[in-house]
């Protein structure tokens, strides 16, 4: 049977449905399967699983689960390849043939070596018709941080910035100046919420005293880490990361030692302390964002200011870049923004524009 605009309809809805979980599985993707029967009169969705919060259980036994008998001779929608593998559960590939699974539509083949193709075999093995493959590229746009792990051996990183309508991100020694509208910060909160973790320089956090926490109604406990590159340690104990170092994790990046009197007090006051490799311009990226996967985080958001954004982009470190572009202008006395939609740095390509409000937003993608 070919893939019908049903089935991608149905898939559509299963990575939209992945996104709730994205952010909160640890090193595993959020996947989501839904379970869809047809009896003849109009399909029906018996079963929604998505992979639980911290990694498991997987997508299609909770999805089993919610089905109970009405699973067997449905279709299942899944967002990645059912696993093939024994670890912290049995392989999802034979529950779905255990439990009578007639039809198996995926998006998108799993990297992991112990699944990539394996998981279609023990499904086309037990009979099931697979079709693999498809709106592949929705998928793995919201599972980048899971692939690009995989692939890469690193944190996928997105790089956010606000922009001026003259290019600007900021006004040297004003603190923090509101150059986007209301509907723009709604959704880069979102962009947090599904983050595992925000990276900001010292030099903002002394300028702006942020707390970069979620604060959507309800989406507060989304609050993803915190992490200060703060070489020299001259983050504030009176600073709102800081104080709120009990209630989210903040990191602090530092090339310092721990018999540093500040490291100290920054580590009593519930930071984090991550000891640092130095390069020439800074703490050492690459060396950073390895510690990062090794910690469990996949997703990484950039959010500032100037000199780490480039320090990000110099380093070839950028796999997402979004703009938001607000109405006003800054003027002569901005901090010049590193990127804007005339000027992009070789190897991005344009793959959306959207209007929140006044503003604009563009997104671009590094090419593969
Ligand atoms: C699925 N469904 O919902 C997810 C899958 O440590 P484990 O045993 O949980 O295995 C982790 C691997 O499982 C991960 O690398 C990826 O290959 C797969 N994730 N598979 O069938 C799911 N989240
Ligand atoms: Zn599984």
């Amino acid at each position: 049977m070919a893939v019908s605009s049903f089935d991608k309809r149905m898939m559509a809805a299963a990575i939209r449905y992945s996104y709730r979980n994205l952010g909160r599985t640890g090193t595993n993707p959020s996947v989501t399967t839904l379970l869809v029967r047809d009896d003849g009169e109009v399909p029906v969705i018996v079963g929604r699983g998505i992979t639980a919060i911290g990694g498991r259980p997987h997508a299609e036994t909770e999805a089993i689960l919610e089905a109970g008998d009405l699973a067997r001779g449905a279709t299942a929608y899944v967002t990645l390849e059912p696993c093939a593998h024994h670890g912290s559960t049995p392989p999802c590939a034979e529950a779905l043939v255990r439990d009578g699974i007639r039809r198996v539509v995926a998006a998108t083949t799993d990297p992991d070596g112990r699944v990539s193709g394996q998981g279609y075999k023990i499904l086309e093995d037990g009979g099931i018709e697979v079709e693999a493959g498809v709106l592949a590229s929705d998928a793995e746009y919201a599972m980048a941080g899971y692939l690009t792990q995989r692939e890469l051996g690193r944190p996928h990183v997105t790089l956010k910035m606000a922009l001026s309508n003259d290019g600007k991100i900021g006004s040297r020694g004003s603190g923090q100046v509101a150059i986007t509208g209301p509907e723009s910060n709604a959704v880069s909160h979102v962009l947090r919420a599904t983050s595992d973790v925000i990276i900001v320089g010292i030099g903002t956090v002394l300028e702006d005293d942020p707390s970069l926490t979620c604060r959507l109604p309800g989406m507060e406990d989304r609050t993803p880490a915190r992490l200060v590159l703060d070489r020299n340690l001259r983050l504030p104990l009176q600073s709102a990361l800081v104080r709120s170092a009990h209630d989210h994790p903040v990191i602090v990046a530092t090339t310092r030692l721990p018999d540093d009197g500040k490291y100290q007090q920054l580590s009593e006051a519930g930071c984090l302390m991550m000891a640092c490799e130095e390069s020439d311009t800074g703490i050492a990226l690459p060396e950073l964002l390895d510690d990062l996967a090794g910690r469990g985080y996949s997703t990484v958001l950039v959010e500032g200011g100037a000199a780490v954004a480039r320090a990000f982009l110099d380093a070839h470190l950028v796999d997402r870049i979004r703009l938001y572009v607000g109405p006003g202008e800054i003027g002569k006395d901005g901090v010049e923004a590193p990127v804007d939609p005339d000027n992009m740095p070789s190897g991005f390509e344009l793959t959306g524009t959207e209007i929140y409000g006044a503003d604009r937003r563009f997104e671009y993608e590094r090419s593969r």
